[in-house]
């Protein structure tokens, strides 16, 4: 039952060196909260990095939303990973082949410790970024085996799929995104569950996305970390809001190991 491992005793089960520095970085800080940074502008993100970084282990986001992200702010971003210990997340979603998905992944592993990737083009898009040419072994992938948008299209069977392919390449995935604890039972991957509010009243927005409370992606849904977006970046006071997260989400992970 992977639920009830510690992190710490789950590092010596991945066989990604990214999974165990994240693992690492979550024991170290008492964390298993993800921000997922939405934000336009990068002054607001690298200010939103700082404030919040003490208290997260991934810091998300579209680098592709962001307006004016030079070399420069990328260089900043990292600064700000290393001073206050969190890994930076590109949420890409790689979903071409291979061919393509090998060029994307040499700009993004210039910045980014971890990438989401789809599974959708098969065996190829795995081997592609294993074979891309500056490939760092320190980056790691997240592959999408579920996602958590009402009626989406992935059905049991490309979740199961899904996992054959993280099997397979599990030097290189660090985790999973996924809704259930159903999809995976390796304790060597991280799962990472999105859509998740503090607030009980607000179960979805009107685009799809439906939500879920800390304690229950984490104890019910076995997630290993949570992804939280606008409930903690819409507020006035983002340190604030982030840390009632990490403690509501640390305390669903110590009740869930013991
Ligand atoms: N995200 C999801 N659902 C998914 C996957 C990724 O919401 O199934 I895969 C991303 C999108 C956004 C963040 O960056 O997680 C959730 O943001 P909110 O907490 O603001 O909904």
């Amino acid at each position: 039952n992977r639920g009830k491992l510690s992190f710490e005793n789950r590092i010596a089960l991945s066989k990604c060196p990214a999974a165990v520095k994240l693992f690492t970085i979550m024991a170290q800080k008492s964390t298993n909260l993800c921000l997922a940074a939405d934000v336009l502008d990068i002054k607001k993100i690298l200010q939103l990095a700082d404030e919040v970084g003490p208290l997260i282990c991934i810091f998300k986001i579209h680098a592709d939303i962001i307006e004016n992200y030079s070399d420069k702010e990328r260089d900043e971003l990292k600064n700000i990973a290393t001073r206050h210990n969190f890994m930076i997340m590109e949420d890409r979603k790689l979903a071409d082949i291979g061919n393509t998905v090998r060029m994307q992944f040499n700009q993004i592993s210039k910045w980014a410790n971890l990438i989401t990737v789809h599974s959708i083009p098969g065996f190829g898009v795995l081997e592609a970024i294993k074979n891309a040419e500056n490939f760092n072994p320190d980056v790691g992938v997240f592959l999408v085996a579920e996602l958590s948008s009402e009626n989406n299209l992935i059905t049991p069977d490309y979740t199961k799929k899904t996992m054959a392919l993280a099997e397979k390449y599990s030097t290189l995935v660090a985790g999973i995104v996924c809704q259930f604890p159903t999809a995976f039972t390796n304790p060597g991957f991280i799962q990472m569950t999105p859509g998740v509010n503090i607030e009980e009243s607000i179960v979805n927005d009107s685009l799809g996305q439906q939500y879920n409370t800390p304690a229950k992606v984490i104890v019910e849904r076995k997630a290993d970390i949570a992804v939280v977006g606008r409930g903690i970046v819409n507020s006035s006071n983002p340190a604030d809001i982030a840390e009632k997260y990490r403690q509501k989400l640390w305390a669903a992970y110590l009740s869930r190991v013991q």
